[in-house]
């Protein structure tokens, strides 16, 4: 829109590429749905953004699948991208703004340039190595990390995430000097406090890069399903290295300098807990080697839990996204995640929590003083919004919560990534206003005919209109349909022009709803929940 901020840089958010071998499921759009919110939370707050996802599409795991579905990997790749993880991300109404896929032009290039540029500068040597690789994981692992077998893996050696054995691989490959940045990367950890999120996660990083790190293999010659290493062709460039600088190839690097210097770096990579290592350590070191400028933030979210195991394409658990937004609707569905569990730590869903608080919380505690508000201004004032001409110490306490809402919402979503502790901030003020309606009984003040029974009945009427006004503004990051909806009954859109260009920071001004506004019933927010369908 026009009124977003020009030039600058932008404040750039990414999600994980995903891989490619399976549809989408919970988890994923689970960091999906976050990078979302904080990117319209920014939109909202006027700044140029940039939000960033995109598939990964190389390596074993993507060419093995294609392999047992008789297709070549880069249909594989084609047909789960134009079938499923696409149009999930349409559905989940994310507004992002580029959709990277390692398989592009635009990617393969880049990547080679890079890892020329580092093999020029002798950061990259040929060596040999042999370890336990996880396919899953797409990565060689140590040792002492790996589980014992048993049942049907007896005597093999498991992944730890994958539960799946590891085979023994042993190579002639390229190695990047990783081992040389241990000391620079533990020196920006230690000045940049915030680089890693949550502080568990810091935590683990560090220690893990105290013990000292081995170079890091970069190519592979077993299989070809990747970008080859430009100046040996046998060998193709390892998925993590690929996948990593997508973050780099997607906005504009080696190709156009000035969207680069506008977006790059990144000021949060948003990933899950399992792939931190990668992003924490393996990205700002490349990044480094090239004298690029390091990320501003990595925020890891805690894993969704099924039966207390981690959710993943091979566990299965039979639930997508779609089976629950058909049910609850696509912003309850964006909501629910965020508000249910703290952003960092692991949590598990359960049907039975969704429905209660989508009763209790979005139903009774938001939608129904919608709907109260309107009936109320539609029944006592033909549907026109009245002034508030006798406000008194109730008002003013409504005016400070709003307030306080407002900042701290602010600080919590769009700084702290505290989605939940920002969600809460929000509810806990239309609970303010549920009990400041109980308690003013407007529907007996109606009864009272006189001037001033009448200038008390507007008072309270505009003042729990206007709280619903900055609550519109507030929640439209999290539930956009919601908050137009509601929007739309303020007759918002006719007196103060489009929700998206109303500032989440200054939400809390009082008396931004012109008084006249037309007020209708509108949409129902949400709709009662049909019985669960079986499973
Ligand atoms: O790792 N709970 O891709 P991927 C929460 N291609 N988040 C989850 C989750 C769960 N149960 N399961 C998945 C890859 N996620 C690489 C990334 S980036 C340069 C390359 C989310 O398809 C979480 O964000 O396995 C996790 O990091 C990501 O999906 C892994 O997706």
């Amino acid at each position: 829109t026009g009124s977003e901020k020009q030039g600058g840089k932008a404040y750039y958010v990414s999600t994980p590429i995903y891989y490619v071998n399976d549809a989408p499921h919970l988890g994923h759009a689970y960091t999906t749905v976050a990078g979302d919110v904080l990117t319209r939370w920014h939109r909202q707050r006027g700044e140029k953004v940039w939000y960033l996802t995109g598939t990964d599409e190389h390596g074993q795991k993507i060419m093995r699948t294609a392999e047992a579905n008789d297709v070549s990997p880069q249909q594989w790749a084609d047909k789960l991208v134009d079938e499923a993880w696409r149009p999930l991300w349409e559905h989940l109404e994310i507004a992002n703004d580029d959709f990277i896929r390692t398989t592009q032009k635009r990617h393969t290039d880049r990547v080679q340039e890079f890892v020329q540029d580092l093999y020029d500068k002798d950061e990259i040597y040929k060596g040999g190595y042999e370890g336990p690789y996880c396919v899953g994981c797409e990565e060689y692992k140590l040792p002492g990390e790996l589980l014992d077998g048993e049942g049907d893996f007896a005597g093999q050696k498991l992944c730890p995430i994958h539960k799946k054995p590891v085979e023994i691989l042993s190579e002639e490959n390229y190695f990047f000097k990783l081992s040389e940045y241990g000391d620079k990367l533990l020196a920006h950890y230690e000045a940049n406090p915030g680089f890693i999120q949550p502080e568990s996660a810091r935590n683990e990083v560090v220690n893990f890069v105290r013990q000292g790190l081995q170079d890091l293999s970069i190519s592979r010659s077993t299989f070809d399903w990747g970008i080859p290493i430009p100046w040996d062709q046998k060998h193709v460039i390892y998925v993590w290295v690929d996948a990593l600088l997508n973050y780099a190839t997607a906005v504009g690097y080696n190709e156009n300098q000035q969207k680069f210097e506008e977006t790059f770096p990144a000021d949060v990579h948003l990933v899950g807990k399992d792939i931190l290592r990668f992003h924490a350590v393996i990205w700002p070191a490349m990044l480094m080697a090239q004298g690029l400028p390091l990320p501003g933030r990595i925020a890891a979210n805690g894993w969704l839990m099924v039966g207390g195991e981690k959710m993943s394409k091979s566990n299965l658990t039979g639930i997508k996204p779609q089976d629950l937004t058909s049910h609850f609707g696509v912003d309850a569905y964006r909501w629910y995640f965020l508000r249910a569990i703290a952003f960092g730590q692991d949590g598990s869903f359960s049907w039975e929590d969704f429905s209660a608080r989508y009763t209790s919380e979005l139903a009774n505690d938001y939608g129904n003083l919608a709907s109260r508000v309107a009936a109320m201004v539609g029944k006592y004032f033909g549907g026109t919004l009245p002034e508030a001409t006798a406000s008194g110490e109730a008002e003013k306490a409504i005016h400070e919560g709003l307030a306080k809402a407002v900042a701290e919402a602010d600080r919590k979503i769009g700084e702290e990534l505290d989605f939940q502790g920002g969600i809460l901030s929000v509810f806990d003020f239309v609970k303010q206003v549920n009990g400041y309606i109980t308690e003013q009984e407007p529907w007996k003040v109606a009864k009272d005919d006189s001037a001033e029974g009448r200038a008390r009945l507007a008072t309270i009427l505009y003042t729990a209109a206007e709280s619903l006004r900055a609550v519109a503004v507030l929640l439209n990051p999290v539930m956009p349909d919601t908050s137009q909806k509601l929007w739309d009954s303020l007759g918002a859109e006719a007196t103060l022009g489009a929700l998206a260009d109303q500032r989440v920071q200054d939400a809390g001004e009082w008396g931004v709803l012109p008084v006249g506004s037309t007020v209708t019933k509108g949409a129902v927010l949400f709709p009662r929940l049909e019985e669960k369908p079986a499973a």
